[in-house]
């Protein structure tokens, strides 16, 4: 596979950056934190996306070193970024969950670059907990122990078992943009109004934070407020963008 030794290649050439999108309070717009997301600088096709490269690099078991590439540079940026009190949320591959250090190497990363806990957040999907669930609940537990933060990615469109919600110390939900992209523009409900005020209910309920995905208008954002949605992040707000384009930039966004 071509793909293959392009990626093997890109790791050793440090060739994957992370851009950082924030994620606001909705209600009043300051910015609360930041979603690192991958990006790979291809010095002949320019800037790619992860959907172009990450199943790839799953399969041929190359997520790991790229999640890692990411990792160290976020915990560089992560003190500058946040000046100690906001979050940055990173991704992690669901394959990565087996490896059974990965909170101690977490961990000690950012203690190397002392960063608090606290200013970091881990986003895990539904079906990284369902494949390894007795390893993923306990590389979280410890996680949550020193004070990292964990959030549910991509929530709604996976499995969606709510038994295990419990189960796992999530605190943050964040909906899927697939459900915000169909918010109506008026007052009418449509199928995915109620599924997100459904989500909306749970987590109310298991006091958990929501985060929305994907808001690129003023009516969707509209709709999440009327829901009572708290926190959200889309190109409505901001794109993601290199960390120096947010270094010194105000905390809030209108
Ligand atoms: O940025 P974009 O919309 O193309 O991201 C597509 C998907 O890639 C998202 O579902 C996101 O969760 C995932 N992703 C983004 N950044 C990272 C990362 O640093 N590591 C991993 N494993 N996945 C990421
Ligand atoms: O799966 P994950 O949620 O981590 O993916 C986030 C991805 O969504 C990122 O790759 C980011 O580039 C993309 N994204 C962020 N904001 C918006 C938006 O408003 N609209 C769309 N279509 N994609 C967005
Ligand atoms: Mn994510
Ligand atoms: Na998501």
């Amino acid at each position: 596979l071509e793909l293959e030794g392009d990626l093997r290649r890109a790791i050793a050439r440090n060739e994957f950056v992370p851009f950082f999108q924030p994620i606001v309070d909705i209600v009043d717009t300051r910015v609360v934190g930041y979603e690192a997301l991958l990006r790979w600088r291809h010095p002949e096709r320019g800037l790619l996306p992860p959907g172009e490269f990450l199943a790839v690099a799953e399969d041929t078991g190359c997520a790991e070193a790229i999640d890692w590439q990411i990792f160290e540079q976020v915990a560089r940026q992560a003190r500058a970024l946040t000046r100690d009190e906001g979050f940055i949320s990173i991704n992690v591959s669901g394959s990565h969950f087996r490896s059974p250090n990965l909170d101690q190497r977490l961990l000690d990363l950012f203690a190397e670059h002392q960063v608090p806990a606290r200013c970091i957040r881990v986003e895990v999907t539904e079906r990284a907990l369902l494949e390894n669930p007795a390893q993923v609940k306990r590389i979280l537990e410890n996680l949550r122990h020193h004070g990292v933060g964990i959030a549910l990615d991509d929530f709604g469109t996976g499995y969606s078992s709510l038994s295990y919600l419990h189960q796992y110390p999530i605190e943050t939900l964040k909906i899927d943009r697939s459900f915000v992209i169909e918010l109506p523009a008026e007052e009418s409900e449509g199928h995915s109004t109620a599924v997100v005020r459904a989500i909306q209910a749970l987590a109310d309920s298991l006091r958990m934070q929501v985060i929305a995905e994907g808001i690129e208008t003023e009516a969707q954002l509209r709709a999440l407020r009327r829901i009572g949605c708290r926190y959200g992040q889309g190109f409505l707000f901001a794109q993601p963008q290199p960390a120096s384009k947010w270094l010194g930039a105000p905390l809030s966004l209108d």
